[in-house]
């Protein structure tokens, strides 16, 4: 990129990653260090993802950035610890003219937003990784490991996003952080039989947001503080479930991960209550389904929100598509969806 350049852009996309095993938790604010290590599996592109395109121009009189075309303050804290820390890692391989030009980010989603299915996840490692091809950053590890660093900024399972497959985010030791970030534990290619369903339950913007309620268990559960106890037990059972492809045990970890975080969101102080009653319809739909075959064939999780994901294997897709589709037809007017692929490009 040369000063005389008056604009330049890049567009990026990045999936939205589930996780199989929650994050929910900092043991520090500031540098978005997690509390537990979480497991995740990435979705592909063509299902739920963020698409952020970031310029540079010195045209620009200020940083600007619009949300589903809406424009959206660049003054909140998360922006700007990005946008600074992005421009701080690489200003070693810029000039300064160019780094400090300002920037305009366009990003929208290809699902509700906000909605608890992990769309600031997806969003902020389109911004960062964005940033970083803009102002130039090549392909090398020690660039990627800025990357990943830099991406827990914005969002902290962002850093999940970064891989497709299985990804896992080992919460680290150090008190710096620099070794808190995300590995891919297996490639999409290693069980391309999974499948993921979500199902809309409602596309509305949570009441508590994930950071807020996360502090507030951290700082009221007395539950939270015999989860983090079990968390590396739980991490390592559930690598091992998914290296030998071993469902029933990758589905019912799932489930019991999901049910533990929604109970240290109950054993919150306010509680917080992120699933509906038709979540908990799910939820006994799929234990009545895996009663029926005796071996769990399906697994649900719920985020932070009502709305959920199914895991299940390719062939077990169609009977368990027409029973949720039996027993939640969908509403046009609600917009309920089934997303059932999984392919996982790599960003
Ligand atoms: C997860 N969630 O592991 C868990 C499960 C929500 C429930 O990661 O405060 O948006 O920005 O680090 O990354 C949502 O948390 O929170 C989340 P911050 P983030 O996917």
């Amino acid at each position: 990129m040369s000063a005389e350049n008056t604009f330049r852009c890049v567009t990026c996309t990045a999936p939205v990653n589930i996780a199989v095993i929650k994050y929910w938790g900092k043991r520090d604010e500031k540098l978005i260090l997690p509390t537990n290590s979480s497991l995740s599996v990435t979705l592909g592109q063509d299902e739920l993802r963020a698409k952020t395109s970031v310029a540079v121009s010195k045209d620009y009189t200020q940083d600007r950035m619009w949300l589903n075309g809406k424009e959206q303050s660049v003054n909140t804290p998360r922006i700007q610890n990005v946008l600074k820390e992005t421009r701080k890692r690489l200003s070693d391989s810029q000039n300064e003219t160019e780094l400090l030009q300002n920037v305009h980010i366009v990003s929208e989603n290809n699902f509700p937003t906000a909605a608890g299915l992990a769309s600031s996840a997806a969003g902020y490692a389109c911004l960062v990784y964005s940033l970083s091809q803009l102002y130039g950053v090549k392909g090398e590890i020690s660039d990627i490991a800025r990357l990943l660093l830099s991406c827990r900024q914005g969002s902290g399972s962002a850093c999940r996003s970064i891989y497709g497959g299985f990804v896992a985010w080992n919460m680290g030791e150090l008190e710096d952080g620099s070794d808190s970030y995300a590995v891919q534990v297996a490639p999409e290619a290693h069980w391309p039989e999974m499948r993921t369903l979500i199902l809309v339950v409602n596309d509305q913007k949570k009441d508590v947001g994930s950071t807020e309620g996360m502090q507030t268990t951290i700082e009221t559960s007395d539950l939270m503080k015999h989860r983090v106890t079990i968390m590396d037990r739980r991490m390592e059972a559930m690598t091992e479930a998914i290296k030998k492809r071993d469902f029933p045990t990758f589905g019912k970890l799932t489930m019991q991960d999901s049910n533990q975080l929604h109970a240290v969101c109950l054993d919150t102080y306010p509680p917080i209550f992120y699933m509906t009653d038709v979540s908990r319809q799910v939820i006994r739909l799929v234990h009545a389904i895996n009663d029926i075959y005796e071996e769990v064939k399906v697994a649900y999780t719920f985020d932070a929100g009502p709305n959920a994901c199914l895991y299940l294997l390719e062939e077990d897709v169609p009977r368990v598509l027409s029973l949720v589709q039996h027993f939640f037809p969908p509403s046009q007017d609600k917009g309920e969806k089934f997303v059932t692929g999984l392919s996982v490009p790599e960003v």
